[in-house]
């Protein structure tokens, strides 16, 4: 193969230019771990093993890898039109894909930006949520409001949002005005729970203190993950989210929730909110979207708040919202969409998640006897392993059991001690065995 064969001859040295993302780039480069080719549910490394990928790439391969159909949507779309401009003109494909998406939305989530990532979609949901108010006649509501433990990407408005302090503390003064509520991760209360935990939902409360601080109609959005992903797989308790929307509604603050992990599947229903049964105002949306093929992002708006941008705007040639990018509804990453969303209709992929599920349940929580594991804990088709830090050494632990799966063919992802698992929705029963007993005996092996 043309790329394998290019990529054989790589020395460190050559790999020095590329300033890799969220890496520890010099362990990196001194003992490199590259992908040349991947299939299904696996990927293929330079040395040509194989790798069982159980993290879906980075939680957006949801129907496994080199889909056909997909491939060959994003080749025939390239050869017919590479690029479509993406300010006052249009193509077919990016309202074709708008229509499905919204389609699948829950309520009457049915208008879709389109842009190229998570953290755009996100700092488009807050820049729309604080002009949505201005158009409203409430100018007065400009802050944002996140929660701790939050991610929403890396722009400076998901940053402001977010509640890692690693991604936060290196970068200055954030957003004026952005604050956060707290967290919902108790391993006192809630440890090994399956599915949603009893414990908690009362903390959506703690909304109410920052309302009360700030004033409500200082407060634009609250921006939530219904399921906290990077941070270690956090699962709303019962009832929470139901009480976020309880009290959003109650002084006229909007409700985003931060579907880019959870969308397309992989709670075992469309959205999250769908599975869960809390309509929020928006919800932004990515990886997934494509399979993760081409990039691409999304926010999904309710009615209301598209409506709110066409009856303020003053005539009809009026640009109703001065936000956008060279790339919304690129013509290949709208081809990839809809060839995505076909493969999940026709195999029936979210359902599948959602039956598959109790299996995968099970399998992690068998893990509950491992060494050093001190939580397990799962939603859909999400599960994280939490063990107990290495004294001194936080994160070390679970970087090396990364490395040690990754070596006994295995693709996890790890933050913090946490060991993160979401694999594509295809997996097979018998890939989960082997996967849980993998981990099981690594935690054996390591310190
Ligand atoms: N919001 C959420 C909830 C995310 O999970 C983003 C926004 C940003 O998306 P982009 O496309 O800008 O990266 C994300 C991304 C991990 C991991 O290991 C998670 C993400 C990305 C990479 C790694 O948990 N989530």
């Amino acid at each position: 193969m043309n790329v394998a064969a290019s990529l054989a001859d790589l020395s460190p040295n050559n790999l020095e230019a590329y300033w890799m993302p969220f890496t520890a780039n010099r362990q990196f480069k001194s003992a490199p771990r590259l992908f040349v080719a991947a299939e299904g549910m696996f990927y293929k490394t330079r040395e040509g093993r194989e790798i069982l990928d159980a993290a879906s790439g980075l939680w957006c391969v949801n129907a496994g890898h080199c889909r056909k159909e997909i491939v060959e949507a994003v080749q025939a779309q390239v050869a017919t039109m590479d690029y479509s401009p993406a300010f006052q003109m249009g193509h077919p494909a990016a309202f074709e894909l708008a229509s499905r998406v919204s389609a699948i939305a829950p309520g009457d989530m049915d208008h879709v930006f389109f842009v190229n990532s998570g953290s755009e979609a996100v700092d488009t949901a807050l820049k729309i949520a604080v002009a949505y108010h201005g158009a409203n006649g409430q100018g007065g509501r400009f802050r944002l409001i996140g929660r701790e433990r939050g991610y929403h990407g890396v722009g400076f408005g998901g940053l402001s949002v977010g509640g890692i302090v690693a991604n936060r503390k290196a970068f200055g003064p954030l957003l004026n005005g952005s604050d956060h509520i707290c967290h919902t991760h108790n391993l006192a209360e809630n440890a090994f729970s399956r599915g949603q935990p009893e414990w908690g939902g009362h903390l959506a409360d703690d909304l109410e203190r920052l309302v009360a601080l700030h004033g409500a109609e200082t407060i634009a959005a609250v921006i939530v993950e219904p399921m906290a992903g990077s941070t270690g797989v956090l699962i709303p308790p019962k009832g929470y989210l139901q009480r976020l929307r309880e009290i959003c509604d109650k002084h006229g603050i909007l409700l985003i929730f931060d579907e880019v992990i959870t969308g397309f599947g992989r709670l075992g229903a469309s959205f999250a909110a769908e599975k869960l049964g809390v309509v929020p105002d928006m919800i932004t949306c990515a990886k997934g979207i494509t399979n993760g093929t081409v990039p691409m992002g999304a926010v999904i708006a309710r009615k209301h708040v598209y409506d709110a941008f066409m009856n303020a705007a003053v005539g009809d040639n009026t640009i109703e919202l001065f936000h956008g990018y060279t790339y919304s509804g690129h013509p290949l990453a709208c081809a990839a969409g809809l060839a995505t969303l076909d493969i999940y209709r026709d195999e029936r992929l979210f359902e599948r998640a959602d039956s598959l599920s109790g299996y995968f349940e099970d399998a992690v929580h068998s893990l509950k006897d491992a060494p050093y594991v001190i939580d397990v804990r799962n939603i859909g088709m999400v599960a994280g392993i939490e063990l107990e830090p290495r004294e001194g050494q936080p994160t070390a632990r679970a970087f090396d059991a990364f490395l040690e799966l990754y070596e006994r063919g295995i693709l996890v992802r790890t933050t913090g001690d946490i060991i993160a698992l979401s694999p594509p929705l295809i997996v097979e029963e018998t890939q989960i065995d082997r996967i849980v007993d993998t981990i099981r005996d690594v935690l054996k092996t390591i310190e």
